[in-house]
């Protein structure tokens, strides 16, 4: 059930060039200090995808997370149903939340929805992709490759840029 990323390839990516990020998103997102380059806004059917990005790996660490912004425009409600990377085995949607005093991270079987006006983010410490057995760890500066694919909308490739590596705040179990 892939239909890999041919209606991206119609023309609906927008390439991120220099000065492509317009500032249609302003998120006051209080703590994801992360300092990668502006990132685009990628538009896929209804979708809005904006502030991608993913962060730079430590040695030995087999697992990376990935981040985004995900504002539905339609008046349809969609989902996000998967997501996949030629540099790891297979990329997670994963969440994380405190589990009494734990924060732990559960994957999302049925995948994370996104309702008709929704605005969806995916962010360190909440809702994001797990990039699952890496093959080279991400290094700052750096860029990755993602295909999401979403029920409706479709499927749509991005680029994510690798940030600085975070506080360690990303336990896998
Ligand atoms: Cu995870």
């Amino acid at each position: 059930m892939k239909t890999l990323g041919l209606i991206a390839l119609a023309g609906l990516i927008a390439v991120a060039g220099p000065g492509a990020a317009s500032a249609q998103h302003a998120h006051g997102s209080g703590h994801a200090a992360h300092s990668a380059e502006a990132p685009a806004s990628v538009r896929v059917g209804d979708l809005e995808l904006s502030g991608a990005f993913t962060k730079a790996m430590l040695p030995g660490q087999p697992v990376g997370g990935g981040y985004l912004t995900i504002h539905n425009k339609g008046a349809n409600n969609d989902r996000l149903v998967s997501a996949s990377s030629p540099v790891a085995d297979m990329v997670e949607l994963h969440e994380m939340a405190m589990q009494g005093e734990v924060m732990r991270m559960r994957k999302l079987n049925d995948g994370i929805p996104v309702a008709a006006g929704a605005t969806v983010e995916l962010k360190p410490g909440g809702l994001h992709l797990m990039f699952m057995r890496v093959k080279e760890p991400f290094k700052a500066g750096g860029s990755v490759p993602l295909t999401l694919t979403f029920e409706k909308a479709g499927s749509v490739d991005l680029v994510l840029p690798v940030g600085a590596a975070g506080p360690a705040g990303h336990q896998h179990n």
